[in-house]
């Protein structure tokens, strides 16, 4: 009957059910653990947020080793991430894979920490947002080229498309980089800046063993904008 829905649907809407539930119940604040190695560039841009903003290692945020739990292939990691890969952020509100996701939260649960790695403008946060976006979709998929044994290398079964289709997508990242920087979108630090940068020193340090007879010239494979960032980058970090 209506009465019936009607009650059933209040009962589901009503704060006292919602507080005894315990899908909403508010759990205890836990400081996060996040596992990750520094081998990881995936890894690498959660650490350089919580390096950037200081946060305390530990009372804000602990840093392991997967092979705390036996490795990512033991029954402990698999049971908090099924996908047996890192970084992981175990938190009180689950268990967080991808390191996108493990940075944005990260940059909102410490918002009151600058920097924010969110530009003023919407247009620089949009790049950003977008930069990230790229390299996440085709550049790491496939970076297992630069450095794993064996085909395949994400949807390539050749190294030598692999390699093709990775120098192709960072030539893809060029003409979203802001023309006068210094950052990747322009004059404030971004989530792009903390991602981007562990992958290209990736590139710059595997890449050039698998040019076959070509000379490796950093600004032809990076490109000019992405070089110049990429060095200023550097100094600012050796400066801070
Ligand atoms: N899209 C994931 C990629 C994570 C990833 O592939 N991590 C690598 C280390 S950089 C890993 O755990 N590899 C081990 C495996 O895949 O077995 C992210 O951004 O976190």
């Amino acid at each position: 009957s209506r009465l019936a829905l009607a009650s059933l649907i209040l009962s589901l809407v009503s704060t006292d059910t919602r507080a005894s539930s315990p899908l909403t119940a508010k759990c205890a604040d836990m400081t996060p653990i996040l596992y990750d190695m520094p081998v990881s560039n995936n890894g690498a841009r959660c650490r350089i947020i919580v390096y950037k903003k200081g946060l305390s290692l530990d009372s804000d945020i602990l840093i392991k080793p997967p092979s705390d739990l036996g490795g990512l292939k033991s029954e402990q990691y698999l049971a908090l991430n099924p996908q047996g890969k890192m970084p992981l952020l175990v938190t009180e509100h689950g268990n967080i894979p991808e390191s996108d996701t493990i940075a944005r939260y990260l940059l909102d649960r410490f918002s009151a920490k600058s920097p924010s790695f969110l530009p003023s403008t919407l247009e620089a946060r949009m790049k950003s947002d977008l930069l990230c976006r790229l390299h996440d979709m085709y550049i790491t998929t496939i970076q297992g080229c630069m450095y794993k044994a064996e085909p395949p290398f994400g949807r390539f079964s050749s190294r030598a498309a692999a390699l093709a289709e990775l120098r192709e997508q960072i030539g893809y990242l060029q003409e979203h980089i802001d023309e006068e920087g210094p950052y990747l979108t322009g004059k404030e630090l971004s989530l792009a800046d903390a991602t981007i940068f562990p992958t290209v020193i990736f590139i710059e340090h595997m890449l050039p063993k698998f040019l076959d007879g070509e000379t490796w010239d950093a600004e032809v494979v990076l490109g000019k904008k992405l070089l110049r960032w990429y060095h200023w980058i550097k100094v600012a970090r050796s400066k801070s």
